[in-house]
């Protein structure tokens, strides 16, 4: 035992250089055995550990080897005859000087995605007559989706985890801490789901197959295939929704390469770390939405009647207050002050319809998905989430 003790006392150094050679087989109470010396370790980097935001990186990591996509003579897989696929090879080809033989490549691990397919309506012969979104307790039903106790909890733990990439972004871009959270936690409940579809199957199955929508999408593909060669990503590594948005922000890939931020500085804009997430909702709300930190978002009003079918409503919607308030509106409070025109927003509960103004970063968090009821929750969730984590 004496032995062994000693032993583990040596120094590391003197200890490798020493057990190059094996002790005599007598000496059976010495077990330690020498590392493999031939086989060097991957090389490490140990990120500042002074940093308080120690949540989103994992010590140590491990630097990779930049992926290089193969390349193919020839296409194959599930498109490997269709002209529209052919042309658009050509297309980038030309276009972008994208090696054609990586995108044979890539585009023969392609597997068609009906379920995208089905989702984004290829398959429906017409428009569903009426949005479900007029119904009496449509509002109800959209809104329990999100204001939950649980995500609202999440949310502030979010924040706290996540406090200083939030003070930067928030610092670099104008825009408020709580609805950079409010959009993460609707689109993904903080990353919990962030979509399980092959990015590059979903927009190459719609891309080719839905002739009404194939001009966004093959644009899409186009910007997928750009960001994956500046990332060097692999073309199938990349989940995510059915219509191919993906990250804690489910970002489109024109979005990714137009709004992502490289926020925490490794290099990378990756949206699925929560650093890049934050800066790139941000950036987006900045630059697509024209946010405007000097006004407020939405204001609930009051209205004496149960329904309203005064006026259109929605967030494209503008109208000055004053002409809202002589038709009986009522703020519920001054609005910050605010005074500049409004949209009216009407959102159906059960028993009566609820008024709000909106206003132009209302329209800016519409800018993200164009709905009155997904505007409202990612406004109704930061205000929540405000109220939660000042409160503790
Ligand atoms: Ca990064």
């Amino acid at each position: 035992m004496k032995n062994i003790k000693r032993l583990t006392l040596i120094p590391l150094m003197i200890l490798t250089t020493a057990c190059v050679q094996r002790p005599p087989k007598q000496e059976q109470t010495v077990i330690w055995t020498p590392p493999p010396i031939t086989n060097p370790s991957p090389v490490t980097t140990y990120p500042d550990i002074t940093s308080p935001n120690t949540g989103t990186v994992s010590i140590p990591t491990t630097i990779e080897i930049p992926y290089e996509q193969p390349r193919s003579r020839y296409l194959q897989g599930a498109y490997s005859n269709n002209y529209k696929l052919k042309n658009f090879i050509t297309m980038m080809a030309r276009k972008h000087h994208y090696d054609k033989y990586k995108l044979n490549a890539i585009f023969s691990t392609v597997q068609r995605d009906p379920q995208a397919l089905e989702k984004i309506g290829a398959f429906r012969s017409s428009k569903p007559t009426q949005s479900k979104a007029v119904l009496p307790g449509a509002w109800d039903k959209y809104r329990s989706n999100f204001l939950t106790e649980s995500r609202i909890n999440k949310g502030v733990q979010f924040w706290r985890e996540n406090l200083n990439y939030l003070n930067e972004a928030s610092r670099r871009y104008g825009v408020a801490p709580e609805y950079i959270i409010g959009i993460i936690g609707v689109e993904t409940n903080f990353g919990g789901y962030t979509g399980k579809h092959s990015v590059l199957d979903a927009l190459t199955s719609i891309a080719l197959e839905f002739p009404k929508r194939e001009k966004f999408f093959t644009s899409e593909l186009e910007n997928y295939l750009l960001m994956i060669r500046d990332e060097k990503i692999p073309p199938q590594k990349i989940k995510g929704s059915y219509a191919g948005a993906f990250g804690l922000s489910q970002f489109m890939p024109s979005s990714f390469r137009e709004y992502g931020v490289d926020l925490d500085g490794d290099g990378h804009i990756n949206l699925f770390t929560k650093a890049d997430a934050i800066g790139s909702v941000a950036n987006y709300f900045r630059g697509r939405g024209k946010w405007n930190n000097q006004i407020p978002v939405a204001m609930k009003t009051y209205y004496n009647k149960r329904r309203f079918y005064g006026l259109p409503t929605g967030f494209k919607t503008r109208y000055t207050q004053s002409h809202l308030r002589s038709l009986g509106m009522r703020p519920s409070s001054n609005f910050y002050g605010y005074k500049g025109k409004v949209s009216l927003i009407k959102l159906s509960r059960y028993t009566k319809d609820e008024l709000w103004w909106g206003t132009e970063n209302f329209h800016a968090i519409a800018r993200y998905n164009p709905k009155d009821h997904y505007a409202m929750a990612v406004h109704q969730l930061a205000q929540a989430v405000r109220r939660a984590y000042y409160r503790r």
